[in-house]
């Protein structure tokens, strides 16, 4: 009888001990993978192995309730697993063997791939919201060449060209005054000044490609568009200013109270800048 006793509990004692051991063979593991929790944004450009105790994680999983930026650099060797109200961005990286869409009951999360000769199980297919109705091979080029097939398991994927490098530029509105003060409802121009940095050479813009919140640069004459050089903040450095129509201006292109320009250089480089306005009524 006492013997039986001490048999169980030496049993139960080893047990114990291939328990603990397994919790503390499992615990690295489960630290290696990845959650990103909601309402934050991460950009992924790493091994989400990555393990700060030096741990390797063959399998590891990255898992987003908030927003995951996938870009080149970005190893996933297990799933991709988007929660709901989560939101993943694919610009690149290593994701196998698949991307797991994950909600009850089924509700299209954001999931955007960005890149080019997109196939959806083999078939070609373009830009905008394709639908998977539960599952489908995504297949395509990132913007850095890289092919990727990945299994997706969800409803929809939103496919997007890849963000081509658009430059930032400095713009003045009403060059030399402030608050930028427009009338919507005046029969004039806007004077806009693209300034020149020593990154950015204002002479080398198009000014037939400028457009500031839908306006283009104005025309006069014999099809004579408003734009002329000047150094108009005096670094030394020569600026372009335009004139664009300001009956043109769509207020419902403005961005927190401030005009977006766009246009492109000579070259085809794309750029925008953007700047302050406030709307006054008419006078
Ligand atoms: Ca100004
Ligand atoms: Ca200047």
């Amino acid at each position: 009888m006492e013997r039986k006793k001490a048999m169980l509990k030496t049993g139960c004692l080893r047990m114990l001990v291939v328990f603990m051991a397994v919790i503390l063979c499992t615990a690295p593991i489960l630290r290696a993978d990845v959650t990103i929790p909601a309402s934050e944004e991460w950009d992924i450009d790493w091994d989400v192995h990555y393990d700060i105790d030096g741990t390797i994680d063959p399998t590891g999983t990255l898992w987003v309730y908030g927003t995951a930026n996938v870009l080149p650099g970005a190893v996933i060797t297990d799933v991709l697993l988007v929660g709901q109200y989560g939101t993943a961005n694919i610009y690149g990286g290593d994701i196998a063997p698949y991307i797991m869409l994950d909600a009850y009951p089924a509700v299209d999360i954001p999931l955007t791939v960005y890149g080019t000769d997109f196939t959806i199980n083999t078939f070609p297919v373009g830009y905008g919201v394709q639908m998977l109705y539960g599952g489908g091979t995504l297949a395509g080029k990132y913007e850095d060449g890289t092919s990727f097939n990945i299994s997706i398991f969800g409803n929809s994927v939103n496919l997007q060209p890849p963000p081509s490098d658009v430059i930032e530029v400095t713009i003045d509105i009403k060059p030399g005054s402030f608050p930028n003060a427009i009338n919507l409802g005046s029969n004039g121009v806007v004077p806009v000044a693209i300034l020149s940095t020593p990154d950015f050479d204002a002479m080398t813009v198009d000014p037939t490609s400028v457009s500031l919140a839908g306006s283009d640069v104005a025309v006069r004459g014999k099809g004579k568009l408003l734009a002329h050089e000047e150094d108009v903040n005096g670094d030394g450095m020569t600026d372009l200013i335009v004139q664009v129509e300001t009956e043109n201006l769509d207020p419902g292109q403005f961005q927190n109270g401030s005009a977006i320009l766009t246009g492109k250089t000579t070259d085809g480089t794309e750029f925008t800048g953007s700047d302050s306005i406030n709307i006054v009524p008419p006078a």
